[in-house]
């Protein structure tokens, strides 16, 4: 009998160390394919790409994305000041990826791994975003950007008597026309960057002006007309448009059309629109670059050439209603799309909009301040209007 058991006890022994063994080289495997496993690290802006953009190049290349989103250049360039990114490519507008060059963030693009660039992009979009990276050097052009009025149809009607001053900025930054609007919703872009020079340029001065006295001048028209406002916010005006949450938006053309679309979705009878007021606006580029820290450059460059694929960059505009700058694509991009000009904008709309140009840093601090303020003046008069 003590025999017999110390036999058990000698072989569940050996079970037990053959066992945990087993565990280990499991474990060990797991490491080593998890080491082996190629990894992409992507930084874009929320609501900007194909739902199944990502997976079907994880699906083609064996790589693991890691996709986070950030809501505003402001946020991300104060990330990319502020620490090594983390990432291998990230997302800037064109007129912040300036300083970003000069500030050594990002790594000049090898055109050699990168075949079809020139043959595949706009030359025309090229040479304008050239102005602020000269010989298109870090950059690659992702998508086309207007910021322009997004609204209620039936709700701005029925608070201007069927005639609503929709074609201008007035209907923003006029106290006479928010204050009609205040109750149906106004949301505001959370990038002061843009709405400095839009009111500047409402109100017929340089807005990408050097003067700090003319931007305190704006910041009044702001001020004025921010007790209105409901939120700032750049990324619940999709949703809050659609379910009639908010009544009018100074918003991203793309988003608004997202809106539109929800709305369509919801059934819920919300006719939204989008507008270029007269006054105009200013064309941006968002791009993608690679930072200097980027420790997966060659699974980067694998990622834009996918990007690159007419059809690839076809689907991601046909889901985010922006307009890409790949000319072999434009045939696989929706024609309700395509024809829009507000989307896709004939030369003589091009023509007219203007684009922004870096700020000083004494400007920065102007905007930074005056922004503050508006901010508070704000906060203030809702907190007054909850008391009473
Ligand atoms: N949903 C976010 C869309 C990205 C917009 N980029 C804005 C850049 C405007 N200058």
């Amino acid at each position: 009998m003590l025999s017999q058991l110390r036999i058990i006890r000698v072989c569940c022994g050996r079970v037990k160390k053959i066992s945990q063994m087993g565990i280990l080289i499991v474990s060990l495997i797991t490491l080593q394919a998890y080491a082996d496993q190629k990894q992409l690290y992507i930084y874009n802006w929320s609501d900007y790409m194909g739902p199944e953009t990502i997976s079907q190049f994880e699906q083609k290349t064996g790589i693991k994305v890691t996709y986070d989103t950030f809501n505003s250049n402001e946020e991300l360039d104060t990330y990319l000041m502020t620490q090594p990114p983390k990432y291998d490519l990230v997302a800037p507008t064109s007129n912040f990826l300036v300083k970003q060059i000069d500030a050594k963030i990002f790594q000049p693009l090898d055109k050699t791994k990168l075949p079809a660039y020139d043959k595949n992009l706009d030359s025309k979009m090229l040479k304008m975003l050239a102005q602020d990276d000269p010989g298109n050097q870090y950059s690659f052009p992702y998508m086309w950007v207007s910021t322009g009025i997004g609204y209620n149809i039936d709700e701005i009607n029925k608070r201007f008597d069927n005639n609503p001053p929709t074609n201008s900025w007035a209907l923003i930054f006029e106290p006479e026309n928010a204050s009609k609007l205040a109750e149906c919703g106004i949301a505001w872009l959370e990038a002061p960057s843009e709405l400095f020079p839009l009111a500047l340029n409402y109100i017929g001065l340089n807005p990408n002006s050097a003067d700090p006295e003319e931007y305190v001048k704006v910041a009044k028209l702001l001020n004025n007309v921010s007790p209105y406002v409901k939120y700032i916010d750049s990324t619940s005006l999709i949703d809050d448009l659609a379910s009639g949450k908010v009544c009018v938006a100074i918003g991203w053309s793309g988003d608004v059309y997202q809106a539109m679309d929800k709305a369509n979705q919801l059934h819920n009878g919300t006719r939204i629109d989008y507008v270029i007021p007269k006054e105009g606006t200013f064309a941006s580029f968002d791009v993608f670059a690679i930072p200097q820290t980027a420790k997966n450059v060659d699974e980067a460059y694998q990622f834009l050439n996918y990007l690159l694929d007419p059809k690839v960059i076809a689907d991601i505009s046909n889901y985010i209603y922006y307009a890409n700058p790949n000319q072999v694509a434009t045939q696989f991009v929706d024609s309700n799309l395509t024809q829009d000009s507000d989307i896709y904008p004939p030369d003589e709309v091009l023509d007219n909009l203007f684009t922004l140009t870096p700020k000083s840093p004494r400007i920065e601090r102007t905007i930074k301040r005056a922004w503050a303020d508006i901010l508070e003046t704000r906060s203030l008069a809702h907190l007054s209007n909850e008391i009473n």
